[in-house]
Order: C-alpha cells, then sequence, then structure tokens
C-alpha cells in the first residue's frame, strides 16, 4: 500500500541507478550500515569530537558532538576513546517560576507598571493625538519584572571510563549518527580488538541506552560515574547509580537512575563511592532514565509528588526496560522512531561521498564537492531537521522544542534556552506538518493552551482585559516564555513587548488541522485558543485617524519605532481573524460574532502598504526604505535578521500570487534584507524566497547556510548552537518542492536549476493529501496523491503543460480546469490519484 509504488516503476525506467539509493533511504527495511557506508543518511566522522579542532568546552560540544533525544531526555556524545562522556538533559528541569523563596511571583508582571490596562490606554490616546514622541517614551512603562525568569538547565555528565584503552593505537575509529534509526555508534579497533558502542534515546521504553560490546567478547574495566549539575551527589547501589534531588533556585525535583545489566560468567559490577565499575563483561548495557516533578499546570507547576512517588516512577521505569532487555528496547526504539521518519524521503540525485561529514561540508563551502555530495549534504540536512524534531519533540513530551532542541551543556545557556515566541518557537515548528510529523506538534499546541491561565493574568494587568486566570476574555503572552508561566513582556520593551506573538503562534496551531483535517481535535485543542484571542484583538483594536483598526502601541521586532500599527502587528491579526473565521464557520460559531470579526479584518490598517523604493512597509511612517518622510532612519536597514513585515507571504497567507502588486513589493523587500543573516534568518529566507517561487534564489540561501550557519555535527549556528535555524531549513526545502497555502496545491513551485532532476514521497499539502512526485530536466514527470481524508483536490504545477489525472487502477478521474491552469477533481478517503502531463496538443 506504499503510495510511491507506482511512481518508483515510472521512474526505474529513466534512473535505474538513483532509485536503488532511494529506495535505500525509504526506510522499510533497515540493513545495517557498513562503517564505511557514506552515501546514506549518516553524519559519521572518523575523531572524537574532542579532536575535531575545536578550543574550549562549550566550542567542542556545540560544534562536534553528536545528539539523540526521545522528546524530552536528551543527551550529546562526545565518542572519546578511553574517557567516554555523554551531556545528558530532561527537558523540564528549569530554574525559575514559583519557588518558596519567590512568594509573589507571577510570570514577571508588574501591576504598578501595567496599571490594570491604563498606561496602555494612555499610549493609545497620545498616539491619536499625533503626540508620538511622548506616547513612545511611556512605551518604557510596559514592561515586566526579571525575577524568576530562570533558564533551562543542563542535568549532568555521564563518564564512562575504559581502562587499559587509549595507550595503543587506535585504528579505523567511526562515531556516526543514522538518521533511519535514530541510533548512533563509536566503533574503533584497538589492539587487534574491535569496539563497538551503540546510544539511542528510546520514546516507547523513555530510557536513554547504551550498549558496549568488543569483537572478542571481552570488554576492558569500566568506570561509571554521573557528575550532576545541579550539586546532587550520586548514590550507587548494587547495579545502579541514583541521582536525585532537587534544583536549589526552586526545588525542583529531579531524580535519575542509570541501571546496568553487564553479560557474561565472569561479569560482575561492583558499587562504591557513588561511582559503578564493571569488570570481565562481555557486554555491558546502561539504562538511564531522568524526571522532573514538573508539571505544565499554572500557578503551581508541580505534579505533587513526593521525592519518593517520583523514585518509584524513575526505577520502575528503568526497571522495566532492563528487564527486557537491550534487544527488545533497541527493536522497539527502532519501529517507533522509523515509522515516522520513514515518511518522507527526498531524492535530488545524492551521490556517495567518501568524506566524513565535517568534510563533507568543508568540500561544500570551498567548492571542492562533486554534485552529487552536493545534494547529499543538502538532503541530510533537510531530513535532519526531522531527525530533530522526532527527538526533541514527541507527542509524549511534556513541553515543546526549546531553543536548543532539548540539548543543553551548561546552567546559563543563551536567552536562557527558552520559549522565544517572536519567530523562533515558531520557525521550530514550520516543519512539522509538511513533512509529516503532525504528531510531533502536540506538546506545542498543549504549551500554547497553557498559557492561557497565566496570560490572562498579563492581559489583565497591561492591558485592562477582565475576568483573571479563568475569565477567557483573552490571554496575552510576549516574546520571551518559560515553562512556568512566564507571560509578562519582557523587562525591556523594545524586545519584550510583542503581544502578537500569540496570534503568530497561534498559525502553528491552527495549522494542524489545515494539514491533518482533524476536526474533533481542532474543537477541543485548537479553536477555544482562537476564539478567545480573536475576540481579545477584536476589543482591542483601535480606530487610528483614518478610521481604520490598529493595535497600539506597536513594535516590529526587534527594531525601529514604536508606533500606532505596523505591518508586523497588523498582518498578525488578519491572520488570526481569518483563521478564526474559518475555524468559526467548522464549529458553528455564532454568526454574530464571525460577523464581528470579519467587520474587524476587513477594516483594518494595511495590512500591506506599499513604499516609494517598491517595498512592503515595515511602518506605516516609512516612505523610502526604512527612512520616513523626513529622511530620517526608522530601523536597522538592510539585513536586518527578522522579516516581521513579510509574515504575510510566509508563514501567513495574506500575500500570494493572488496579490500580485503586494507579491512584487515582498520580493523588492527580500532584496533590500539581503541574503546575509544568522541561522534562521537563512531558515525564514529560503522559505520567503520558496514562495516567491524562486527556486535558484533559495538553493543559493542554502549554499550561504552551509556557509555561514552550520556546524561540524550540522547544528545550526545563530551563533551560538539554536536549532530553530535546522528547523526552518527543513521547512523551506519542503516549501521549494510542495506548497498548499493558497487554496490548492502547488507541485515543484521553487525548484531551482540544481535540483533538475528528483523525486519526493511523503510530503503533505493541507487537505490532507500525501504527495509524492518525480521530475526529470526540470518538469514534472508523475505526481501520486493519496487522500487521506477525501474532499476536493486542486493540483496546480507550471512544470508541466496540462495535467490528467487517473484513480490507482489506471481510470481516468473526472476533473475541471480552472483558469490558472490547474485541475480540480474530488477525492475518496484512501484513493490514490496519479496525475501525469498529457502530451501536448
Ligand atoms: C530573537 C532574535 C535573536 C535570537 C533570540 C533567541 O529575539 O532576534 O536574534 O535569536 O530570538
Ligand atoms: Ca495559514
Amino acid at each position: 500500500m506504499r503510495v510511491h509504488v507506482c511512481l518508483y516503476r515510472s521512474l526505474l525506467r529513466l534512473f535505474p541507478v538513483m532509485l536503488t539509493l532511494s529506495a535505500a533511504g525509504s526506510a522499510v527495511a533497515l540493513p545495517e550500515l557498513s562503517a564505511q557506508s557514506s552515501g546514506a543518511l549518516r553524519l559519521w566522522y572518523d575523531r572524537p569530537a574532542s579532536q575535531g579542532g575545536a578550543s574550549g568546552e562549550d566550542e567542542i560540544w556545540q560544534r562536534f558532538t553528536l545528539p539523540i533525544g526521545n522528546g524530552d531526555v536528551g543527551a550529546n556524545i562526545y565518542g572519546e576513546i578511553s574517557e567516554e562522556r555523554l551531556t545528558v538533559n530532561e527537558k523540564t528541569l528549569w530554574t525559575g517560576g514559583p519557588s518558596p523563596s519567590r512568594p509573589g511571583y507571577i510570570g514577571g508582571n508588574l501591576p504598578e507598571k501595567g496599571r490594570h490596562g491604563a498606561t496602555l490606554r494612555r499610549i493609545r490616546e497620545l498616539f491619536a493625538q499625533g503626540r508620538s514622541g511622548e506616547a513612545s517614551a511611556l512605551c518604557d512603562s510596559l514592561v515586566g519584572g526579571r525575577d524568576g525568569y530562570g533558564a533551562y538547565q543542563s542535568w549532568g555528565t555521564l563518564r564512562l571510563t575504559f581502562s587499559g584503552l587509549g595507550a595503543a593505537e587506535i585504528r579505523d575509529y567511526i562515531r556516526d549518527l543514522d538518521l533511519r534509526t535514530a541510533i548512533a555508534s563509536v566503533s574503533f579497533a584497538c589492539g587487534g580488538i574491535r569496539f563497538r558502542r551503540e546510544y539511542f534515546v528510546s520514546n516507547p521504553d523513555n530510557v536513554l541506552v547504551i550498549r558496549l560490546e568488543a569483537s572478542d567478547g571481552v570488554l576492558p574495566d569500566v568506570g561509571i560515574a554521573f557528575d550532576s549539575a545541579q550539586g546532587g551527589v550520586p548514590e550507587s547501589r548494587e547495579n545502579a547509580l541514583v541521582l536525585a534531588g532537587s534544583v536549589a533556585d526552586n526545588g525542583l525535583r529531579y531524580d535519575s537512575e542509570i541501571r546496568v545489566t553487564a553479560e557474561g560468567e565472569a561479569a560482575e559490577v561492583r558499587a562504591a563511592d557513588g561511582a559503578l565499575s564493571v569488570s570481565g563483561a562481555d557486554a555491558v548495557t546502561l539504562y538511564l532514565c531522568a524526571a522532573t516533578d514538573y508539571a505544565s499546570v499554572f500557578p503551581h507547576y508541580r505534579t505533587g509528588e513526593t521525592p519518593e512517588m517520583l523514585r518509584r516512577r524513575v526505577t520502575a521505569t528503568v526497571g522495566a526496560a532492563a528487564e527486557k532487555g537491550y534487544r527488545a528496547v533497541r527493536a522497539d526504539h527502532v519501529a517507533d522512531y522509523a515509522s515516522r521518519f520513514g515518511r518522507v524521503t527526498l531524492d535530488l540525485g545524492q551521490g556517495p561521498s567518501a568524506r566524513p561529514t565535517d568534510g563533507l561540508l568543508e568540500a561544500y563551502r570551498d567548492g571542492t564537492a562533486t554534485e552529487g555530495e552536493r545534494r547529499l549534504l543538502e538532503v541530510l540536512l533537510f531530513q535532519y531537521g526531522r531527525y530533530l524534531m522526532l527527538s526533541s519533540s514527541r507527542e509524549n513530551s511534556l513541553l515543546p522544542a526549546n531553543l536548543q532542541g532539548v540539548w543543553n551543556n551548561v546552567n546559563s545557556p543563551a536567552w536562557s534556552s527558552d520559549y522565544h515566541l517572536n519567530v523562533n518557537l515558531q520557525m521550530n515548528y514550520w516543519p512539522v506538518y509538511s513533512t509529516d510529523l503532525a504528531e510531533c506538534a502536540l506538546p506545542l499546541v498543549a504549551y500554547v493552551n497553557a498559557l492561557r491561565r497565566p496570560g490572562r493574568v498579563t492581559a489583565e494587568i497591561y492591558a485592562g482585559i477582565p475576568g483573571g486566570p479563568d475569565g477567557e476574555n483573552g490571554f496575552m503572552a510576549h516574546t520571551q516564555n518559560t515553562p512556568f508561566g512566564w507571560t509578562c513582556p519582557g523587562w525591556s520593551f523594545d524586545w519584550g513587548w510583542s503581544p502578537t506573538a500569540v496570534p503568530w503562534i497561534l498559525q502553528n496551531c491552527w495549522e494542524h488541522y489545515e494539514y491533518t483535517g482533524d476536526l474533533d481535535f481542532m474543537r477541543r485543542h485548537v479553536y477555544p485558543m482562537l476564539r478567545e484571542e480573536a475576540v481579545m484583538f477584536s476589543g482591542l483594536l483601535t480606530a487610528d485617524a483614518d478610521g481604520c483598526y490598529v493595535t497600539s502601541p506597536a513594535y516590529s521586532p526587534e527594531h525601529g519605532p514604536r508606533t500606532h500599527g505596523n505591518t508586523y502587528e497588523q498582518t498578525l491579526v488578519w491572520q488570526l481573524l481569518t483563521d478564526a473565521m474559518a475555524a468559526g464557520r467548522l464549529v458553528g460559531e455564532d454568526a454574530a460574532v464571525l460577523a464581528d470579526w470579519q467587520r474587524k479584518r476587513d477594516g483594518l490598517k494595511g495590512p500591506v502598504e506599499i513604499g516609494r523604493d517598491g517595498q512592503v512597509l515595515e511602518w506605516y511612517t516609512e516612505t523610502d526604505f526604512n527612512r520616513d518622510a523626513q529622511g530620517k532612519p526608522l530601523g536597522q536597514g538592510f539585513g536586518h535578521r527578522h522579516l516581521s513585515h513579510l509574515l504575510g507571504l510566509y508563514p501567513g497567507d495574506l500575500i500570494t500570487r493572488d496579490t500580485p502588486e503586494w507579491f512584487e513589493a515582498a520580493r523588492v523587500s527580500m532584496n533590500l534584507r539581503t541574503d546575509r543573516s544568522t541561522g534562521w534568518g537563512m531558515g525564514h529566507r529560503i522559505a520567503l524566497w520558496a514562495r516567491l517561487g524562486d527556486g535558484d534564489r533559495a538553493h543559493r540561501l542554502i549554499g550561504t547556510l552551509f556557509a555561514v550557519g552550520i556546524y561540524p555535527n550540522l547544528w545550526d549556528a545563530h551563533p551560538p548552537f539554536q536549532i530553530d535555524g535546522n528547523f526552518g531549513m527543513t521547512a523551506g526545502v519542503a516549501e521549494m518542492l510542495l506548497q498548499s497555502h493558497a487554496g490548492y496545491i502547488h507541485l515543484l513551485p521553487a525548484l531551482p536549476a540544481a535540483w533538475a532532476a528528483g523525486c519526493f514521497d511523503g510530503l503533505v499539502a493541507r487537505g490532507n493529501f500525501r504527495v509524492s512526485a518525480a521530475w526529470v530536466g526540470g518538469r514534472l514527470q508523475e505526481a501520486v496523491l493519496l487522500s487521506r481524508k477525501g474532499g476536493q483536490a486542486e493540483v496546480f504545477c507550471e512544470r508541466v503543460g496540462r495535467l490528467g489525472v487517473r484513480d490507482a487502477a489506471g481510470r481516468p478521474v473526472p476533473f475541471e480546469r480552472t483558469s490558472a491552469g490547474g485541475i480540480v477533481f474530488m477525492t475518496r478517503k484512501g484513493g490514490r490519484y496519479v496525475l501525469t502531463p498529457l502530451s501536448e496538443e
């Protein structure tokens, strides 16, 4: 029942060699990779992380270690020979939030600043009276506090010491990460013996597993230690190490256990002084479970477990995994992971390469890589985003992926490794639906729901929205958020204030319905948020001098003037009201409510206005690019990383080919913003150029991303490491191959010349169509739609004359042509539809 069977059959005629590769990458069967195999979806290195060439602990960690994870638990592998180590993480381990030492904690809100909405009302009045200077100055009062913000914490470092290793010569060293299985390994030969270590984090069994093997069956003695990053002291018990305690800042309880099983007649595990040692073993398996008493529930954010209860939970998890055994835990892990990862294959004609991944990146940068190698690295980075998603956000995760996913080696990471809502968290989830990982978005939807109660407190304090945490009159959150309901504006207006960040993140939630068609989920988990937010914003809009609705004060991340409305906020409110209306109609919302939203949306200022340079204005006070009528510079001008005024083009759907003037203005703005940015800024640019239909430009940006924003372990560098750029790249590539935001499925909308021949299988279009396509010489050969929900399909492709459609049995399917040159036809749930070019009349 695989959709791509007929596609592959037709392709086989064209590309027998390519297809062999593609079939191998489709993760149906998973043959063991030989250590030398390098054409596959695999990162590999011929050195331990410490020998990668970076100096300093943080640089080694962020550039060379390999990340594994199951959603909430993560680890980074160094692959050292005799002193192996892994940094260990659990996503809920945070400082900040409610604490006995902070009895007054209320999410950073400062009632004396917000004054129950009075400050905001005064700012708007001043703007309305044209007193912009005073209004702007008063914005500095719209801030929150700092106390209790906290940061994502490091759990600790697991150390494995192998006695005797390292003295002799090491040969054939390989450290790798197989994206098809989510298993990392380290192998090398020493003194005629081959050693192999395997590492993975199982989602079904919720344990990190390390397996140690030696080819002659006898491992050297292994010392096992677990250093706490929270000041805890590990306790050794028989065959286990327990590291438990509470975070000094907030009393959050944590508990972890490493259980060791040693195989072999002479195997012995000894416990002493908070460490373990294993001798005489043929093979050793370590199982690690880590958990805290965090719960995403306002206002206490704790499960209520006692230390003993938490202990029992952790020990039971680790015990069950050890009982089940390495083989069964591994098999279930691979089945669980590969069934998700294998949903999408991408073949751009990538060839094999003898170079390790860091060498491949180097060769890509200096121009010595072959075309096949370039495609290999591009496909690898695309699929790596899907790997990182599955490893840092799963349907059962307690929190969404943060700025570093789930990986962190220090207690004060950049930006606290928090949840930034002025682009970063949104970008994290851009690739989930289009690359068929919808379940990975569930922790995000849950997180946004969890912002509602604290967010109503913020809305009450700063915007005068009555009702408190349980009223349903509107919730506000701004740029920076934590797991503890930190919803206040930050401690500085210019980066902190961003109330439309919530409408923006609601796009990610609404898209769950657009892609999956799951009405029940939408009704229960998404619509209540959309409705509440649309009602609040409808009430918050204020009329400008021309009687158009604006938000006020408005601020465009993270530069420029404070104004009465701007393109960023107007666009996001437009999208919120548009999506709320669409959702509202589906769930039978009151006509009067829908009419109000419609009236407000249609009365909005802008959202898009075009300036004298032909650009999309970022501020309505802008005339020429980045200057106001008096010639005064407004923002940072060329090259600013944020593209806030272009959100209507991507991820929104305000600016499309159906609004040709805005579309061209967006192109002008993209050129003015330049192609050079930080990692995530590149991710957004790739997706935006894809929406503009310029595949060559998007592809060139991928090249620039490799040049400036990707570390040897293929993590994105802001710098430092920030995961949004990885997710942005993956989303951007999907957007180059398939779009569906404008009411129809657009096949190959931004195919670059460099990807002249290829195929993909399993990308998803809105309406829940699973799509495959193959092309040669830039021309579509065939596409297959699997209709997972039924309903009408409209398909368009410029890279072909006229399309025809047949069902899986080869019978013609009735269709109509659209004026734009596409076709429309009805599908039934489960039906497969094969689209091919008709020979030109
Ligand atoms: C946004 C960006 C910064 C950084 C931070 C985490 O505020 O403007 O560049 O990525 O998020
Ligand atoms: Ca949309």
